[in-house]
């Protein structure tokens, strides 16, 4: 039986979750970090030394790394999101490593301020500063997506998962944003699978 460690208002959390919900496999999941606490108590960190979120237990395999808990649900019991080419695989890699470095760290500012900042506390350099680092990244998005369906080429697949989060964080944020009319398009085609629910319709925390 698979169960998942971590709080859903976590965007590694939510990857992880939606992952498992692709695959159609039964799981359980127990909430932890930040008020639920857990990740510091001696059998946690036994399982996860970072005593962060989320943490996978699969029997005996024990995985943290969101993005690479979702290579292993894919691979293993979805393999239909797990491109078998060797180029395919690796055009998909890329998007979930540039998810990781690239598209987080830009949008983490305006997030933390938005939404776990007091407003009284709240810094707009910070904000724009995070914006003005993610408006290229979308557009670089857009234009990718004007070319192809998803990520990966014509099919979802588990490239869209990081990815889709983390637009996921930022269309869910209270600021304009200019439009880019393929990356709409595509994340509304993510929002209409069913695996998302309970993971994508829920507000930012
Ligand atoms: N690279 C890690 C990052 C994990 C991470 O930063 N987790 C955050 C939540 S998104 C965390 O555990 N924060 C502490 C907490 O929730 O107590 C991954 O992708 O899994």
């Amino acid at each position: 039986m698979l169960h998942i460690w971590g709080r859903l208002s976590s965007i590694n959390v939510r990857k992880v979750v939606w992952a498992a919900r692709e695959t159609g496999m039964p799981f359980t999941r127990t909430d932890a970090g930040l008020a639920f606490g857990v990740v510091k108590t001696p059998e946690y960190l036994h399982l996860n030394p970072n005593a962060q979120v989320p943490t996978l237990q699969d029997d005996e395999l024990v995985l943290w790394e969101s993005n690479v808990i979702v290579r292993y649900l894919c691979a293993r019991y979805a393999p239909a999101l797990y491109p078998q080419d060797l180029v395919q695989r690796f055009d998909a890699e890329r998007w979930m490593d540039w998810q990781q470095t690239t598209l987080n760290p830009a949008g983490g500012g305006a997030f933390l301020q938005w939404i776990r900042t007091p407003e009284d506390r709240r810094d707009l350099s910070v904000i724009a500063k995070s914006v003005a680092a993610m408006e290229p990244l979308l557009t670089l998005l857009d234009q990718h997506l004007s070319q192809h369906a998803y990520l990966g080429g014509a099919e979802f697949s588990m490239a869209d998962i990081p990815v889709a989060c983390e637009i996921h964080r930022w269309f869910g944020l209270p600021q304009a944003r200019p439009s880019l009319p393929h990356l709409e398009g595509w994340y509304a085609s993510i929002l209409v699978r069913s695996a998302v629910r309970g993971v994508l319709d829920i507000p930012l925390s």
